[in-house]
């Protein structure tokens, strides 16, 4: 995919827009700008141009901006025209300037893939841009700026540097072994710092889960009886009319989800078919479908109607249930109908009470799961993998009995997997699979 070709994309979101964003980098860019500007323009200098095909057809007027590399987000010659977004405005740019010989359009993340190969940034960087990209939360963005600004990388890069150290330690051992110089102490130092950073990576691969409720969603599943008011909560957290709701029971047959922003949080919300015995066909694969998702779930919600309990059984963790009394309105305000403290909360769609108090009490689990935004964690399951196999090289070469040579090759092999994360070290293999995570024109 990378070759001596030059890329151009809209790097701008969708159209029509007030302002777009084309950007070109590679060798042919000079040129194309020369060409479309009328004239070359100063570096890193807004210029109000206008901007021709080559045959002298007026395309539009706007900026042109021009990065000489290395010093540019791509470490190549990179342009950007600001042109009028309109949708002609824009093919019409496009076509003339994939026109020019060795220029053609961008494959998906393909400008970020050439500032990872001129070393501009590195992997767990770039995933972190992807994930800026695709913040829709104010966590999600917190959590990704501050890795797409190298708080995660420096904290492999710190772990790594101690293990060559650790390392180069050894190893003058082994060299040195029949001379007195290099002192057994030194070894129980390097020793003891490896089983202390086996605790510290063990300790922040703890934090994924926390960093997947940033990035995935905090997940809520509404479970309860027919006719408990599922889908009627459910609307009114989504604040439209995503589910039907009617008298019948088993009305919801399938799993339907919205996504609620909760205090920056994303909080994923499921309504699922009621819960009852001998149902039919349909039902019974939706009730399958709803325990299931329930199993999963950061927080179960389970509704029952106050006003005529239908009790169910859910199994599950009670410590991530939530049990919610329904139809308030119907019982002159006498709630707890099932005993006092039968249920955590008491609510009626109808009038809106204790509806806010359901989602502060949501929004305040959802936060405590997520854990403090500003944590170094790690973002991805590759990221946890691959520390999962440091710290097996780690245990291993901790065994005092295996001996100093391959102690200290198990230190290599941690180093190299810590290398790995942020692709210091071979990782030809992974790159399409992360570079396809990005839209063209990133
Ligand atoms: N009075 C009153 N009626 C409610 C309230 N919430 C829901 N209902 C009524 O209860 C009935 C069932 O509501 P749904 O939201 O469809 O119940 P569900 O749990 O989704 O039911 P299934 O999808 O069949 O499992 C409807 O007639 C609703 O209008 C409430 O807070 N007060
Ligand atoms: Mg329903």
């Amino acid at each position: 995919m990378i070759s001596g070709d030059s890329i151009v994309a809209l790097s701008s979101g969708r159209l029509p827009a007030g302002v777009a964003v084309v950007r070109i980098s590679g060798a042919q860019t000079r040129f194309v700008v020369e060409t479309i500007a009328g004239a070359m323009v100063k570096e890193r200098e807004a210029i109000l141009r206008k901007f021709k095909t080559p045959d002298g057809t007026v395309l539009d007027s706007g900026l042109v901006i021009f990065f000489r590399g290395p010093a540019s987000f791509t470490g190549e010659d990179v342009a950007e025209f600001h042109v009028h977004g309109g949708r002609a405005v824009v093919a019409r740019m496009l076509e003339t300037i994939t026109a020019f010989d060795g220029v053609r359009h961008a494959e998906p993340g393909e400008f970020t893939r050439r500032a990872f190969l001129n070393g501009k940034v590195d992997l767990v960087e770039t995933e972190a841009l992807a994930d800026l990209v695709n913040a829709e939360t104010e966590a999600q963005r917190r959590f990704a700026i501050r890795n797409a600004e190298g708080v995660q990388s420096d904290l492999y890069l710190s772990w790594r540097r101690r293990l060559i150290h650790a390392r180069a330690m050894i190893e003058a051992e082994i060299d040195f072994a029949d001379e007195d110089d290099v002192p057994g102490s030194v070894s129980d130092a390097v020793w003891s710092d490896v089983g202390l950073m086996i605790g510290e990576i063990d300790r922040h691969v703890a934090g994924f889960r926390a960093a997947e409720i940033i990035r995935d969603g905090f997940e809520v599943v509404i479970l309860g009886a027919p006719n408990a008011g599922k889908s009627s909560l459910f609307n009114t957290l989504a604040r439209r009319d995503a589910a039907i709701v009617t008298d019948e029971p088993g009305t919801t047959r399938d799993l339907l989800e919205v996504v609620l922003d909760l205090g920056g949080l994303r909080v994923r919300l499921t309504d699922t078919a009621g819960l009852r015995d001998a149902p039919g066909k349909v039902e019974a694969i939706g009730i399958e479908k709803a325990r299931a998702r329930a199993h999963g779930a950061d927080l179960v919600l389970l509704l029952e109607d106050m006003a005529a309990p239908m009790p169910v059984i859910a199994a599950g963790d009670p410590k991530r249930m939530m049990r919610v009394g329904t139809k308030l309105d119907l019982l002159d305000g006498k709630a707890n109908r099932g005993g006092e403290g039968h249920y955590d909360l008491a609510i009626s769609t109808l009038d809106g009470a204790g509806i806010d108090a359901l989602l502060a009490q949501i929004s305040a689990r959802a936060v405590s799961a997520a854990g403090d935004v500003s944590d170094v964690l790690p973002s991805r399951l590759r990221h946890v993998e691959l520390l999962g196999e440091t710290t097996r090289h780690l245990a291993r070469a901790m065994e005092q009995a295996a001996g100093q040579e391959l102690r200290a090759e198990e230190l290599r092999l941690a180093a190299d997997r810590l290398g790995r994360i942020i692709g210091a070290v071979d990782v030809e293999d992974l790159l399409d699979v992360i570079f396809a995570q990005f839209c063209i024109g990133k």
